[in-house]
């Protein structure tokens, strides 16, 4: 019998950490609970247990997103690769923003080829475990694992697994939502920046549905969604001296078709004094503390806000049910001048 030849050795992950320090965060959750309404950050809601309780969300029946893009991934990967790619110079790197568990790329990672794939994400010890797995299932990329808020990235790490090919992006989940529609747009143009010239960004995004749906979708009956949001005022009392008492606080998620988002708070169940980061904080009964907005953007909606970042929409792929969509969005300035096209199964 012939000897079975040795496995192929996986390559070790690259890791580059740039989480903000503990001061930045201090001085962020200083300025969100000045405001009014209360509002800190979403990034806040990923440290381990929330990325743990993020994921339970996504396999919630009520909660579609997640199942949803991911088949459309794994069914039109082809055709997005092709898309992507098409008239570049150079074999490309993928970059995938708020990456999270990573199950969604590995499609586009075949279709693609890649010369390498960076992964960003706040969530350091979930994006680490999540790169590692990555890493087993494509034994030859290089991967390059980087811990940020990417909304606040100016540069992507120098590094030579990214140095001197076209890069094309990824930013799949509908994360964009997380983001009021001014900030939404200086990210879109960010990722242009990051992206460079011959950047195009493959970007997931969900649509206003039936407003029954969307409340069910993030208030689940097992009450895993208000865990993950609850889990942010223990976040909290560990990092920055708080002494929040999450029984005094109840989840809600209600539509606000004004601005079309979904909005998910902590309210206050009575009137009591929090401290927090040094300071104390007055809750009026039934004040709320925003944990964060989850902005739906119909396909036409998105195009114009991608337009006025400087984006040019090339192609669409949705769902047969018509809940998402994935576009990719080319370059004005490049040859990525046709119509967009749109595909249904
Ligand atoms: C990760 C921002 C896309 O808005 O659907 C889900 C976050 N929060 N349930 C979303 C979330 C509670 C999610 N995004």
């Amino acid at each position: 019998m012939a000897e079975t030849p040795p496995a192929p050795l996986s390559r070790a992950v690259h890791w580059i950490d740039l989480h903000p320090a503990a001061a930045d965060l201090r001085q962020l959750v200083l300025e969100g609970m000045a405001r009014r309404p209360r509002q800190l950050p979403a990034w806040l809601l990923y440290d381990a247990e929330g990325s743990r309780l993020f994921e339970a969300i996504t396999e919630q029946p009520e909660y579609t997103l997640t199942r949803v893009e991911t088949a459309l991934l794994e069914q039109r990967a082809t055709a997005m690769a092709g898309a992507m790619a098409a008239g570049l110079s150079g074999s490309p790197v993928l970059v995938e923003f708020g990456a999270g568990n990573l199950r969604k790329v590995s499609p586009l990672l075949r279709a693609l080829g890649p010369a390498a794939f960076a992964a960003l994400d706040i969530s350091a010890d979930h994006l680490a475990a999540a790169c590692g797995v990555l890493q087993q299932a494509h034994p030859s990329l290089p991967v390059l694992g980087v811990c940020c808020d990417y909304s606040q990235l100016d540069a992507l790490p120098d590094n030579p697994l990214l140095a001197g090919r076209p890069r094309l992006g990824f930013y799949p989940g509908s994360s964009l939502g997380n983001f009021d529609p001014g900030e939404a747009r200086a990210l879109l143009a960010r990722f242009r920046r990051l992206l460079g010239p011959q950047g195009r960004l493959l970007i997931g995004i969900d649509q206003p549905r039936a407003v029954a749906l969307m409340e069910a979708a993030y208030n689940d009956p097992s009450g895993v969604s208000a865990a993950f949001a609850l889990n942010l005022l223990h976040r909290l009392n560990r990092e920055l001296d708080g002494d929040f008492d999450p029984d005094a606080f109840r989840y809600e998620a209600w539509w606000e078709e004004e601005h079309s988002r979904i909005a998910m708070a902590l309210v206050s169940r009575l009137t009591q004094s929090v401290g927090l980061a040094g300071a104390h904080w007055r809750f009026a009964q039934g004040e709320p503390l925003i944990s964060e907005f989850s902005v739906k953007y119909t396909p036409e909606a998105f195009r114009a806000l991608a337009g006025s970042a400087g984006w040019l929409p090339l192609a669409r792929w949705s769902d047969p049910g018509g809940q998402l969509s994935l576009h990719l969005l080319g370059q004005a300035d490049s040859e990525d001048q046709r119509a967009e096209s749109h595909h249904e199964p």
